[in-house]
This record gives C-alpha cells, sequence and structure tokens, in this order.
C-alpha cells in the first residue's frame, strides 16, 4: 500500500480559508454522518474516528474504529451536541473490531442502529441495535442480521411505511466478494468492460431487525439505460449509499471511491433502476466522502466530511453541513467544498 502524503501548512491554510462550511464539532474526530430528523430535531449518526494506531493498508486496517456518538442539532444551521457514548464493539456479542459508517431508523417510539463491523474471521457483517431514545445508548443484538454483508448500511423509511436497508462498499469493504449474495474471497471487482457491481438492498422485516427478503442489486444506468460499467470510475457505486424522496422520484446517492466524487441517480423504486444524473459533491481533502441528505424545515441538507481540520490524515475527520440545492428540473446543483 502507498503511504499517505500528507498536504502541506500552506495548502492546508489556502483550504481552510476557502472552505465552504467549518466542523460541526472538534473534540472528537466524526465521519460518514448519517442525519435524520427524529422528535424534530436532527440526529446525526457518524462515526467516531480514532488514531488506533494500526498501519496504514488497501483494507482499510487504519480506520480502527471501537464506539459510536450519536450527535445532536436543534436544526442544520445550529450548534451540535455530542450525546455521548451509545454503543461500544465490547458490548456487541458478535463484533472483533472496525465499527465504520452508521445509520439509524426510528419506528414506534424505538431508535434502530444499524453498524458494519468485522468478526474475528475479517469478514464485515451488518448488525443492529435498539434503543428507546434517538441518542441511545443501544443494545445490541446478539447476532449480525442474516444476509447483510459489507459495510456503509443505509436505511430509508417510505412513505407507506415500508423501511429499506441499502448497504455496500468496494474493496475493504469487501462488497467484490460477494456475488448473488454469495461470499467468494476470491472474487475481485468485475473487468473494466462489465456491469459494475451494485450496492444492495432489502426491504426490512417489520421488527426492524430482519430482511424480510434477498437482497437485491441497485443498478445505476446511462445516459443509453445500459448499466455502469465498472471502469466507469467517475460514475460507478463504490460505497456510501443514501436514499432521498424529492418531488416523488427516488434519488440514490453514494461515493465514487478512488475518483472521490460524492454522485446520485434518479428513479421510479426504491429498488431502482437508477438513471444517473451527476456529481453532489467535488472531492473533499482526504481519501473517503460520504454523505447523507435530509430536509428540515423545507429546505436540504448535505451532511459530509472531511480531513481538513486533522491536516488531512485519511482517517482522522470531521463532519460539516451545508445547505442542498435542487433546481427547476430536480436536478442537484454540485457543491464544491472549497469553493469553486
Ligand atoms: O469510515 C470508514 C469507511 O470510510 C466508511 O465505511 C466508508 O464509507 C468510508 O467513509
Amino acid at each position: 500500500p502507498e503511504a499517505e502524503v500528507l498536504p502541506g501548512a500552506e495548502q492546508i491554510q489556502a483550504l481552510k480559508a476557502r472552505e465552504i462550511s467549518a466542523p460541526l464539532l472538534t473534540h472528537l474526530y466524526t465521519a460518514d454522518p448519517s442525519a435524520h430528523v427524529f422528535e424534530g430535531k436532527v440526529y446525526i449518526y457518524p462515526s467516531h474516528d480514532i488514531d488506533a494506531g494500526t498501519p496504514f493498508d488497501d483494507e482499510g486496517g487504519h480506520f480502527g474504529m471501537q464506539d459510536y456518538h450519536v450527535l445532536c442539532q436543534d436544526s442544520p444551521t445550529g450548534p451540535a451536541r455530542d450525546c455521548g457514548l451509545a454503543l461500544h464493539v465490547r458490548d456487541v456479542p458478535w463484533a472483533d473490531r472496525q465499527m465504520w459508517a452508521p445509520d439509524a431508523a426510528s419506528k414506534d417510539g424505538r431508535t434502530y442502529l444499524y453498524f458494519p463491523a468485522k468478526r474475528a474471521d475479517n469478514r464485515f457483517h451488518i448488525g443492529v441495535a435498539v434503543a428507546d431514545r434517538p441518542e441511545g445508548p443501544f443494545t445490541a443484538e446478539a447476532e449480525p442480521i442474516a444476509g447483510a454483508y459489507s459495510i456503509d448500511p443505509a436505511v430509508y423509511a417510505d412513505d407507506d411505511g415500508e423501511y429499506y436497508l441499502y448497504f455496500g462498499g468496494l474493496w475493504g469493504g469487501q462488497l467484490q466478494k460477494y456475488r448473488d449474495n454469495v461470499y467468494d474471497a476470491r472474487q475481485v471487482e468485475p473487468p473494466p468492460d462489465a456491469p459494475a457491481l451494485g450496492a444492495r438492498v432489502a426491504r426490512l422485516s417489520a421488527d426492524m431487525k430482519a430482511l424480510a427478503e434477498p437482497t437485491r442489486e441497485v443498478v445505476i444506468l446511462d445516459e443509453h439505460g445500459q448499466p455502469l460499467l465498472a471502469g466507469d470510475h467517475e460514475r460507478r457505486f463504490f460505497e456510501g449509499p443514501w436514499l432521498h424522496r424529492y418531488a416523488g422520484k427516488y434519488y440514490f446517492s453514494y461515493s465514487t471511491g478512488n475518483t472521490h466524487l460524492l454522485c446520485y441517480a434518479v428513479g421510479d423504486s426504491p429498488y431502482g433502476p437508477f438513471h444517473y444524473q451527476g456529481v453532489i459533491l467535488t472531492p473533499v481533502l482526504g481519501w473517503t466522502t460520504h454523505h447523507s441528505i435530509c430536509q428540515f424545515d423545507g429546505k436540504w441538507y448535505l451532511y459530509y466530511h472531511d480531513s481538513l481540520h486533522s491536516g488531512g490524515v485519511t482517517h482522522l475527520r470531521t463532519v460539516k453541513v451545508t445547505e442542498l440545492h435542487h433546481d427547476a428540473n430536480g436536478r442537484i446543483q454540485t457543491i464544491h467544498p472549497y469553493g469553486e
């Protein structure tokens, strides 16, 4: 693996002078923000970045997170509070390490936290933990969710009362090792001229703790109605799926990973297919980019992260928020995190 090359002090100062949003808080490193409006407030479910002392590697071993803290805002333009420890890996019976990007859903007065972690066998699974309050503390189920795997769970609550779980991330997130929900350690990302691998989606069971069906692939189509190709690194799904609904359409958004873009595609069903539309956020400082989109008081907001506060350390990130605009045709206006 390549060693991480940090930007110089001058470059950091120049980016700080141009950043469009300041970190929401800095006493913790936080990343991968999943924001939802629960009980009239914004609750943010982020990763809690630490320097675990694990060496940098291509599998993301340097992301050695151990717990989650939930953040809360009275509104997206106000300060964020750290609600304290919500769940620690030592309290998850099946998990060994690497508590990566979580998400949460609210149903019938309870909050469900969905999170990926590695088992001792080095494979990522997705677990669920339950609380009586949006900020936790959460109690984890004894086993991960059967049929879910890889990383980056995101839950979409549809208007008809159904909940959908999306997940998936390539390379360190291990999605490339699965075909049709079956694990095969020898598998790699498909060749450039083959269809790209998609995120996975399934409806959740009524108790929110299981999949109601096997997961399906989330297919993203190009301008000719053909699936994006695996070699199309500027547009193909890599990790960090998210779903929101705008003007009756379903918007599937995600990170392109090694090209560092947040992109989106639009469809008529939570299952897709989705038609590629464009870029939401141009690259931030740090290798990863990961987001959520939420509506508050009629306005839309993009929650995202970058590594500016840590001087560019890829696994020490801070969460930010900025307003997001859909134009008259429903297209999302591209956001530049350090101005154009
Ligand atoms: O935070 C660890 C991983 O980095 C997440 O799961 C990915 O989406 C990337 O942001």
